[in-house]
């Protein structure tokens, strides 16, 4: 059994975490965050330890560390900005980090990381868990097992419809999050990759504060892409349905279905790691550095390839304030 602390208790994806630690056999026995309403842990860990400052938590599992309720896991869920000092706090104190996506907003953050790993012998390992939905282990295993020369077109859309509180929050603030491609693109730009390998050509068309679309050259797709989380960008078939989410994937016309099976994957994640792999800091790389990229080029407009989805008439006129 592995002593687990907790980064970030109070948000929205903490108690996918504590149910984690639960269900793959562990304890937590430390949390910190910085608002106090974490009532949630009750529901899974009612013995825990809390804390909303920083430097009582700090102290607590630095005691910890000279007592058998050593930590070994310090699990990563506060805003994508602070994770690079939240890791090298679990690093620190000796701990192995599990943390949230996107590691970190640059990638030489990871490089400085590398080395506050070696300094410690423990490792950080990242939330990828699109490699871990069953959909796409299949897709992946289809693309390796067919033609070696074959190039895939790829058509992705991906809408979650957030409301107004999200452009106030952390999450609306490029700094803090990184902007929408940062923040919730960064899954499908890690699982593309993962798939049909290394970026050969990054081209945005449009990158505004709740969409953005583009299109990329890898090793084996041409990818359209388009991510939004304004509701009013959803297929008329979704909003009929009063459908807040729409997730499509096609390879070559056909529909790969991966819309279900999200609600388990922060568990598989935690297993994949305990069992000895997870993915660790150059896993997350290629995606860092595609956030970066889009972060840092200028959208080209309706020009060339791009998602049939970018081209409705509010992408083309988008709300802006
Ligand atoms: P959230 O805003 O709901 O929660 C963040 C928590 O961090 C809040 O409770 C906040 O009080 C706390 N916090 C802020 N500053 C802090 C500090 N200095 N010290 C300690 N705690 C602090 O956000 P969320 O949606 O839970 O996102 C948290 C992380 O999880 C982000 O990195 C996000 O990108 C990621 N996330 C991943 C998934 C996924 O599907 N894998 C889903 C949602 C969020
Ligand atoms: N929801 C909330 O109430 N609060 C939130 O903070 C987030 C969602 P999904 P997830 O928005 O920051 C995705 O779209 O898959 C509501 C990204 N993950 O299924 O859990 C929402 O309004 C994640 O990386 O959200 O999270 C829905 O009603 C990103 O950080 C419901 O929860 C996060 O959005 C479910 O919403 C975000 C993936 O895309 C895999």
């Amino acid at each position: 059994m592995n002593n687990f602390a907790l980064i970030g208790a109070a948000g929205y994806i903490a108690p996918r975490h504590m149910k984690a630690i639960k269900d793959t056999g562990n304890v937590l026995l430390a949390a910190y965050d910085k608002f106090d309403s974490v009532g949630v842990m009750d529901s899974h860990f009612p013995d825990a330890d809390f804390f909303t400052e920083f430097e009582r938590f700090d102290r607590h599992v630095e005691k910890l560390k000279r007592t058998e309720k050593n930590i070994d896991f310090v699990s990563i869920c506060s805003p994508n900005y602070l994770h690079d000092s939240h890791i090298r706090f679990g690093l620190r104190v000796g701990a192995n980090v599990i943390c949230e996506k996107p590691l970190v907003l640059n990638p030489w953050n990871i490089e400085a990381l590398s080395r506050v790993e070696e300094e410690h012998g423990t490792k950080v390992y990242n939330i990828l868990q699109l490699r871990l939905h069953p959909s796409i282990i299949a897709l992946k295993k289809k693309v390796e097992e067919g033609p070696k020369d074959k190039i895939y077109d790829i058509d992705l859309a991906y809408i979650t419809s957030r409301g107004h509180w999200y452009y106030t929050s952390w999450k609306g603030d490029i700094s803090k999050s990184g902007g929408i491609a940062t923040n919730i693109g960064v899954h499908f730009y890690d699982m593309l990759t993962w798939v049909f390998g290394k970026v050969k050509k990054n081209v945005v068309h449009i990158h505004t504060h709740d969409r953005a679309s583009g299109y990329f050259e890898l090793e084996k797709a041409r990818v359209r892409w388009f991510l939004s989380i304004n509701a009013d960008t959803l297929p008329e078939a979704v909003k009929a349905r009063g459908g807040r989410t729409y997730r499509s994937l096609t390879m070559e016309g056909n529909e790969i279905e991966f819309s279900d099976g999200f609600t388990e994957l922060h568990t598989h994640s935690y297993q994949h790691i305990l069992d000895g792999n997870g993915f660790g800091l150059e896993e997350a790389r290629p995606s860092i550095e595609i956030v970066h990229d889009i972060r840092h080029m200028d959208p080209i407009g309706l020009k060339g390839d791009y998602h049939p989805l970018a081209a409705s008439e509010l992408t083309k006129h988008p709300f802006s304030s």
